[in-house]
């Protein structure tokens, strides 16, 4: 069975796990640096239910020196702002390399682009692809997932196996289209239902297990 062979861990293992009160099995298919190819990944859907995106694209300059912080909205039942769908933000340091790997000086500006690609999914194409950040100052993504569709496995319920799917959550980068997607290290705030992550880089970001 693929099920049984692709989960089976060792007891050893498990035991040396709980000894040292490790909670994330690095083997996981769901920790940080774990990786799954495309079509294996399970990205987030918007509910039926959610309200239109005030914008699908925002583009701003960023100035190294200068910290930024820019967002996508939601509209409320007004037709005005209303909830936050995603924000990101950088340091003063945070731009490092341009996609060329050339360095990025004090006052420089970088045009950055972030564009939901496909309303209904919780994807992100943030551009340039390539752009660096340093590692000492990361830029920090945030997305909040208020407005997914609760029934998260796509089998026309919504109960435990769900709920316990949403604690497996997590921000999932594309470097390039057609590579892996690569699971970040991010902390869930499920009393918010949102997911925040430390970027290193661009471009593709989606909320996946
Ligand atoms: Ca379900
Ligand atoms: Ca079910």
């Amino acid at each position: 069975m693929f099920f049984s062979s692709r989960f089976r861990v060792p007891t050893i293992a498990i035991a040396l796990a709980l000894a040292i009160g490790c909670s994330s099995d690095t083997n996981s298919p769901n920790a940080p640096g774990a990786e799954r190819p495309p079509e294996a990944l399970n990205v987030s859907r918007l509910s039926t239910t959610a309200p239109p995106l005030e914008e699908s694209t925002v583009s701003f300059w960023a100035i190294k020196g200068v910290s930024t912080e820019q967002k996508l909205y939601f509209l409320d039942a007004q037709g005005q702002r209303g909830e936050e769908y995603l924000a990101l933000k950088l340091e003063n340091e945070s731009l490092s390399l341009r996609p060329d790997g050339s360095p990025i000086a004090e006052g420089d500006s970088v045009l950055i682009t972030i564009t939901v690609e496909d309303p209904a999914l919780l994807l992100f194409e943030l551009q340039p692809t390539g752009l660096k950040f340093s590692a000492m100052a990361p830029a920090e993504l945030k997305i909040h997932y208020a407005q997914a569709d609760d029934d998260l496995n796509e089998d026309g319920d919504v109960d435990a196996e769900d709920s316990r799917l949403e604690t497996i959550l997590g921000i999932w980068r594309q470097e390039l289209p057609g590579q892996p997607f690569v699971r970040l290290g991010s902390v869930n705030v499920e009393e918010a239902q949102e997911l925040e992550a430390k970027l290193l880089g661009f471009s593709r970001y989606a909320i996946a297990y």
